[in-house]
Order: structure tokens, then sequence, then C-alpha cells
């Protein structure tokens, strides 16, 4: 039987692969539903065999968190062996593997022990279940039963993930705001109605060790806090409780007025003070041990407390002590900009960059929120750019409860088209040292409220979770939540690992090094061509997915006689000022400043020399060329993994690898295009001169109508993939 994957492109066919599908030759087909809980059955007699005494399961304590790590034990061994768990009673003799809640271990850790039998052991239910977790982590990768030794405990107490899932589909951002391989895995219409996917989506959490979670979008709107909504955000609760995961809900500012009739939402206000309490009170009436509340108040044309003329820690305590009697935690979060703040910025170069804004927005405010307050700030100081440096604000505020909020919705990175897995930059901002005062500690110590006096916290990330089959819409996309989790966990993980484990668990031995190693260097490319040097919001303003420098000059500082924002203190907004002492001065010199974020941080002529001796410009165009091949290469390289993974999978990747490069070059000519009709600097390779416009490079006047083409091909090919993989036919 022939397959042929067969990718349109707007000149036709450009590249097809024909494929025998051959059940000796190629795994089993898979969605991708599983994820990285594959469970698949163990061939090697000797592992069969260390396996099987693996199913006889005795334990120790209680509660829901113990029932779903047994219940994801028996699923594992089934899935690895093909045979049924015994339980035995827990004194029993005779079992392969003991579980055991003990107290003297950390809340949440775990250890994991062989001696003679397996012993998992978990300071709770919860701890239990991430070592259960672990353990078959372990397992799938390879280990031996009899070499399992292992004691492990998060960094940070709170491991969040935020979907921006709407209740009703708005009509310009989705279903799900910058998540565009699929809709809400939520029935909002009826919470209740069971389904599957919450417990399986449970369980993929609970095994990163996700103890939070927040189903609808900061851009909140008021129904979420609707009493009719009380039965399903319960059940919704009932569901991710088991796997240890405490439900939140983000909230509309505006709520007393909107929902609950009130002439105003002042939080000062006594009615908008005991509206919240009522409401609260009835939330936790309903679920006990709900998580809390996520506010996006004067951000973006969020209302909040400044439309009375209050400050946003006057905004907080309102709400936070609604929360406080019932344990919940209150996520404020700190993205704001687009006030005006000269008064309080050192001048007006300042006031003019949004990178300062939150910062002068909330450093003053340090020391003054209440104790379950948790500012919950962006990892980066505009907008989840592709290379930004660290948020500052992170070393400003050491009296204050900080969240660190990364972005795994590839709203900037190319959406579920393109491969950019940002381990690498995550893991340097976890490890970026920023703590103030002595002793110093990076952000994921400061978070963790393990740097000097700072105050535990929490770790978030904006979901990239959809209704796809695969969860995602890029298959590989579930290394980034795989990738958030881990080192949410442990910071201190190389992300070369992390690919690594990630690799393995979803293909197996054979191709995980090949696929580990596409992963680890799928950021940079991405960022060659589409974010050179930190230059960032190169893309149009509504999906963020094509490019449009003509319409962002002013954001990226581009001008005829250079490019980048200069944020230096001495010349430029102050922004590198507002980092301790050695970053600042490394950020404020061209010669020290780490390349990808040299234009975050200076304006420098085009023909600026680079440490090689060529010209920034010439770097640029390089940079927009070897970005377009290293995708080419990836392609090619997955070409090599066919008959090593199934082929469901493997054509899946393929084909979104084959629209990768074009949407890549589609970058690249116009960058090119752009940069060189600004500059007036040709390419000293003669790739490209403004005469001979390639397909995608289009003069200004034509550009719109390029970028429209493009993107209704590309909603052709979504679409089709999305429904290859949603009813597994084939493409033909
Ligand atoms: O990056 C911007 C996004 C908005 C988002 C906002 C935020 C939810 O473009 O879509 O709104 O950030 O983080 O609040």
């Amino acid at each position: 039987m022939e397959h042929t994957g067969v990718v349109e492109t707007g000149s036709g066919t450009h590249s097809a692969v024909s494929v025998e599908m051959c059940s000796e030759k190629f795994p089993p087909d898979e969605s991708g539903y599983e994820a990285w809980l594959r469970y698949p059955p163990v061939k090697d007699p000797e592992r069969r065999a260390a396996l099987d005494s693996l199913r006889r399961v005795s334990c120790t304590g209680d509660g829901p968190c113990v029932f779903s790590a047994l219940d994801e034990w028996e699923r594992a061994i089934r899935g690895f062996t093909g045979q049924a768990v015994e339980f035995l009673q827990a004194d029993a003799r005779g079992a392969g593997v003991r579980f055991v809640v003990d107290g003297s271990l950390p809340d949440e850790g775990y250890r994991i022990l062989h001696d003679g039998a397996l012993t998992v052991a978990g300071g709770s239910g919860r701890g239990l279940l991430y070592g259960t977790f672990a353990a078959l982590r372990e397992l799938a990768l390879g280990t031996e039963p009899a070499a399992m030794a292992v004691a492990s405990a998060p960094h940070i107490p709170q491991r969040m993930l935020n979907h921006w899932d709407n209740l009703v589909e708005d009509p310009v951002m989705g279903s799900i705001e910058r998540v565009r391989g699929g809709k809400t895995i939520f029935d909002w219409t009826d919470l209740t109605r069971p389904n599957p996917r919450y417990r399986d989506y449970a369980r993929m959490l609970a095994s990163l060790g996700l103890n939070g979670l927040c189903i609808n979008n900061v851009n909140a709107t008021p129904e979420i806090l609707d009493p009719a909504m009380l039965p399903g955000l319960k059940a919704l609760a009932d569901t991710f409780r088991k796997w240890g995961v405490r439900l939140c809900v983000s909230i509309d500012f505006a709520s007393p007025v909107t929902l609950g009739g009130l002439p105003t939402a002042d939080p000062l206000d006594p009615r908008v003070i005991a509206w919240w309490v009522e409401t609260v009170d009835d939330l936790y009436a309903a679920i006990p041990d709900f998580g809390g509340f996520v506010v996006k108040a004067d951000s973006e044309g969020r209302p909040g407390p400044g439309d009375y003329g209050r400050s946003h820690m006057e905004g907080s305590r309102c709400l936070a002590r609604a929360l406080a009697p019932h344990g919940g935690t209150l996520f404020w979060r700190a993205f704001v900009y687009g006030r005006d703040l000269s008064e309080r910025t050192p001048n007006e170069r300042a006031a003019g960059d949004r990178a300062n804004h939150a910062s002068y927005e909330f450093m003053h405010l340090d020391g003054q929120f209440d104790d379950n307050v948790v500012l919950q700030v962006k990892c980066s100081a505009t907008d989840f750019q592709v290379w930004e440096p660290p948020h500052a604000l992170f070393g400003k505020m050491p009296r204050t409860r900080l969240a660190l909020e990364f972005q795994l919705a590839p709203e900037y990175t190319g959406q579920d088209i393109h491969l950019a897995w940002p381990g690498p930059y995550w893991a340097r901002v976890l490890n970026f040292g920023m703590a103030p005062g002595a002793g110093g500690g990076c952000l994921a110590d400061i978070v963790a409220g393990r740097a000097g006096s700072c105050l535990p916290g929490a770790v978030t990330a904006v979901a990239n979770t959809c209704n796809a089959r695969n969860w995602f819409g890029h298959l590989l996309s579930g290394a980034d939540l795989y990738a958030y989790g881990r080192l949410a966990w442990n910071p201190t993980l190389a992300p070369a690992e992390v690919s690594r484990e990630y690799a393995r668990l979803l293909f197996g031995a054979g191709p995980a090094e090949t696929v580990a190693s596409l992963l680890d260097r799928s950021y940079d490319a991405y960022a060659q061509y589409s974010s050179p040097f930190g230059l960032g919001f190169l893309c149009e303003a509504v999906h963020h997915f094509d490019p449009d420098p003509w319409d962002n000059r002013a954001t990226a500082g581009i001008t005829g006689s250079g490019l980048g924002r200069d944020r230096t203190a001495a010349t430029g907004s102050g922004y590198a000022g507002l980092y301790p002492s050695g970053h600042a001065a490394v950020f404020a010199d061209t010669s020290t400043c780490p390349p990808e974020c040299l234009l975050y941080f200076h304006h420098l002529p085009w023909t600026h020399r680079m440490h090689d001796g060529r010209t920034l410009i010439q770097a640029l165009y390089d940079g927009c060329f070897e970005g377009v091949e290293a995708v080419r290469g990836f392609r090619e390289t997955w070409r090599g993994l066919h008959g090593c993974i199934d082929l469901e999978r493997w054509a899946h990747v393929y084909e979104k690898l084959a629209l990768q490069i074009e949407h890549a070059e589609c970058w690249r000519d116009l960058l090119c295009r752009f940069f060189l009709e600004t500059s007036g600097v040709p390419d000293d390779h003669g790739r490209f001169d403004l005469r001979s416009p390639s397909p995608h490079a289009r003069v200004r006047s034509g550009f719109k109508q390029a970028v429209e083409d493009y993107r209704a091909r590309v909603e052709r090919l979504r679409a089709r993939i999305g429904a290859r993989t949603a009813d597994g036919s084939a493409i033909s």
C-alpha cells in the first residue's frame, strides 16, 4: 500500500515523499495523544522479566493522589508487559514494588530505591504521585529497576499553567488566545459533561509535577464567576484534584458591575468588598481547595483599580482579603504598559520605553502587598519576544512574592507551524543571577523564596494545549510543555538532557538523539530569520505570525542610519540600568552584550562591526539565510528518520517542517528586502536585490496581499493536517 505525503505550496507541489506503508517496517501508527506517557510494550526478554517483578504491588497510604498513582502504575505496567497488576495487602510479603507515604520526606518530594524490591515513597499523596511518575519515566527511559535510586523535591512551591481559553470563541483571537493549533479542550457549555481528556490532561500535568491550573483567558469575561458555572468548576476541580492539581480561574476586575449589578468596582467601596467576599465564599463552599484568582488589571484596555484612581496594591488587596480566609492565592499580573509614567520615570526617554513600564508601576509597591498576593511577572519586559533578556523587575522586589510567567503558546515563535523549542532560553532565564543584595541567587531562586530574604512565589506558563488529537497542533510542541514542567521542578536540569528525555519517551531510543539535536537547534534558527539579535516585534500586529517589519519601525528602532533600541542608562531609555550592576554593565557595552540581545539594548549603525568582522547588516542577511538553511536541514534530518518512527507521527512532523521552510523563506525574503530598502546596503553575496522580487518578497504595496495569500494557503494546510491528525486518514 502506498502513502504519499504531499505538501502543497504556492508554486505547486514542492516536496513529496513516497512512503511504503509496511507493517514490518513501520512501528504502529500513533496519534500523539499519549504524549510522553506511552508505556510501549517491552520486547527484550531480560527487561521484560525485570518489569514483570513490578507487577506485585503493595501500598500504605490512601487518598485521591495515592489512588491515582496506583492507577497510573497499573496502566504503565500493563503497557510495558501486557499483564495486569496484582495488589497485595499493605503488609504482605513478596511485593515487587511498595508505595509508601513517608511524612519525613518533603511534602511534594519523593524517594525511589531498590533493595530487593522497589520502594516509591512520597512525603504526601502528591509526593507519592510525583514519585510514581518519576519511577515510570525512568523505566520508560530504560533504567533497570534494580538500579533505581533517586530522591527529589520541587525547587519552586507553586508550579502553574495558565490557559488563555475563551468561554465563547472570539472572532479575532479564536477559541484560545494565541493558540492556533486547535480549540479549547474545555466544553464551556457544560463543564460537568464527563470527558476523558480532562483526566488525561491532569495525568500529563501531574507527570511533570505541575500543581495548579488556571483554565480561562486572563482577558477574562465575568461569566466565569456566574453561579451557573459553579457545578462545572466543581466537576473540573474534582477531576484535577485526583492528580494533585488545584484549579484557579482568571477574573474580570469589573465583575461587581458586570455580574453583580453594582454601580462601581472601586476596590475600596464597601459594597464591592462585600460582593467579592460573598462570591469567593460561594466558590469555596463548592471547591474547598480552590487555588485562587489570576487577574489582568489596568492592562491592554482591561478594567482595573486605575479606573477608580486606586493603585495595584489597593486593587489586589480587596480580592486577596476575600481569598485569604480560605487559603486562596491572588496572582496579580504585572504585564502593564501604556500609562503615562513620566512622573515616576527619571526622564522622557525612560517613560517612552515599554520595557520600563512594569518596573516603574510596581517597584515602589514592594513590601506592600498582602501575604497571599503573588505578583505575576512575564519572563521578559516587553512581551515574550524570542530572546528577550529576563525581566529586570525580578531583581527589584525582594519583599514581594513573585511568579515567573513563561509562554508556551507559540504566539511569537511561529505558532503551530514552526519548530522553535524554547528549552535553552527558559533555562537561561531561570538561571539568570539577579537576586538583590549579598548572596545573589538566580531567578528560579527568587521565585522559589530561596534567595536572601525573598518570599516563596510561583512559576507559571501560558499553555499551548488545545483539542488537537496530539494536544498541541504541532506534535513537537509537546516538548515545550514537557520542558516547562521539568525545568519548573528542577531549574538546574540541562536543556539538552530534557530534550533527550522527551525525544526518547516520545519515539524510543533509536531516533532520540537525532530528534533531540533538532529540538536543541530549533529556537536559534527561528530567531535568526524572525528576531535577529533580539530585535523583536517584526511581526504583523494581530496574529503575530507573519512578518511585517514595515509596521514596526518605531518599536524595533529602525531608521535609515541603523536599528535596535538604545536602552542603556547613558544615552537611552535606561532599562539596562535597572539590572544589578554587573548585568547592567555587560548589557550597556556593545562589546560584552550577548549577541542574542544586542539590538534589544543598542541602536547600532547598519555597518557596525560585529565580533567576527562582518558588518551588522551583512550578519543580518546571513542570519536570515542560515536560519532557513537550518530548517531545510531539519527536514532532511527528519526525512532520515523515515521508518524509525510510525508513519502517522513522522508524516505529521515532516509536513509541518515543509510548511515551516516556506514560511521561513517568507520571513527571510521580506526581512532582507526591508533591510535593503531601509539601509541601502546590498548583500555582499548578491543573493537578492530590489529589482528581482522573489515569490514572497513584494514591494510594500503588494506586501499585504502577499501575506494574505500566504495565510490563506497556510490555513488550508493547517486544516488538512489537523483533519488528518483528528481522524487518522492519510493525505492524498
Ligand atoms: O502578548 C500579549 C498578547 C495578548 C495577551 C497579553 C497578556 C492575553 O498579545 O494576546 O492577552 O500579552 O499577556 O495579557
